[in-house]
């Protein structure tokens, strides 16, 4: 019998939750943290799958694994684990797992007010400010994002023709923006959402091979972006993030701000310094903005995003996983056959 034991503080960013795992997870082999995503992802896939999928998790699940820091500028490290996949950057759980890490006493920033994090897509600062012994927001600084592709044309069955953008934040977004056929995320459930978010991934993937120019090992679209009206007065615009075939983002999502952001400069609908709030599906916030621009080595004008949002912890908790058990490592309901058809 192998039974492991992961160690983990649990909370949410602006409602969508962050599993952050202290202890128990594997070490990895790599110089750096996308070589040792991938290592990861080639040998213990498996606890990922068990931590974030159904019975220890569910279908919105989502977490990290902290590690000590990779580079020398660095105060930690982070793998971040989804019911999807292991992405290479993911926003609302580097504001979970910074809030989480500066809480529970498990980091002593090298400046006081910032933490430098090595995550798979590059190193992120971001900067927090406490009140007492709690983390009243963090602001992150993201990897270089830009808006790779503009209005590429997909057919969805439940809507027609649509155009969409490509920006990449981390990940790739194609981000539907209130059109013809579209008439705002606020006109369809959640479950529609989703339904035609996987759709919009796989149309944009037989479309177009979708790669970062300057490292081919970040391809394809594995989320969808839709837009729409906000709620509160002083939000700039509503969106809800469909991330792989799962999760439909509580928070208004943080690599998918990043691309929000990266293509509303891009095409002159945000200034540099300027804030973009961006409201979520059940009405959470985070705020977006363009820190400075850069330009990517294969020459594409890109920008540093910056995202800012709340984290809070709810509970510790100590996950076991014992081969013995059925279901020992996981399981995703879509993965068996439709029970009724
Ligand atoms: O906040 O970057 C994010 C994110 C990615 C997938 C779900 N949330």
């Amino acid at each position: 019998m192998t039974k492991h034991t992961f160690s983990c503080v649990e909370g949410h960013t602006e409602g969508m939750p962050v599993r952050m795992v202290v202890s128990g997870g594997p070490e990895l082999q790599g110089a750096t943290m996308n070589h040792r995503r991938l290592y990861f992802v080639e040998k213990y896939d498996w606890i990922r799958r068990a931590l974030m999928l159904e019975p220890r998790g569910h279908g919105q699940m989502s977490g990290t694994i902290f590690y000590p820091p990779l580079s020398a500028s660095a105060d930690f490290s982070l793998l971040f684990i989804e019911t999807s996949g292991c992405l290479p950057m993911c926003g609302h759980a580097t504001i979970g797992s910074v809030t989480f890490a500066l809480e529970s006493g498990l980091v002593k920033p090298k400046t006081p007010g910032q933490v430098v994090v090595d995550v798979p897509a590059g190193q992120v600062t971001a900067k927090y400010v406490m009140n007492g012994d709690k983390v009243e927001s963090v602001r992150f600084t993201n990897v270089p994002s830009f808006l790779l592709h503009k209005d590429v044309e997909i057919e969805v069955s439940q809507l027609g023709k649509l155009k969409v953008d490509i920006a990449y934040g981390g990940n790739f977004y194609p981000i539907v923006e209130v059109q013809e056929n579209f008439s705002g995320c606020e006109h369809f459930t959640p479950e529609q959402l989703l339904e035609m978010g996987r759709e919009v991934q796989q149309r944009v993937n037989q479309a177009l091979d979708v790669i970062h120019p300057d490292n081919p090992q970040i391809r394809g679209v594995k989320h969808c972006m839709w837009t729409g009206r906000a709620v509160a007065g002083d939000s700039h615009a509503r969106a809800v993030v469909i991330a792989g075939n799962l999760i439909i983002d509580r928070s208004p999502c943080g690599t998918g701000t990043s691309a929000r952001v990266a293509q509303r400069f891009a095409r002159g609908l945000l200034c540099e310094g300027e804030e973009f709030r961006h409201e979520s599906l059940i009405l959470s916030r985070f705020i977006g903005r363009v820190e400075s621009k850069t330009r990517l080595e294969s020459g594409l004008d890109a920008v540093y995003p910056s995202v800012e949002g709340r984290a809070y912890i709810t509970g510790r908790g100590e996950h076991y996983v014992d081969d013995t058990q059925p279901y020992a490592q996981g399981f995703d309901l879509s993965e068996f056959a439709k029970l009724s058809v």
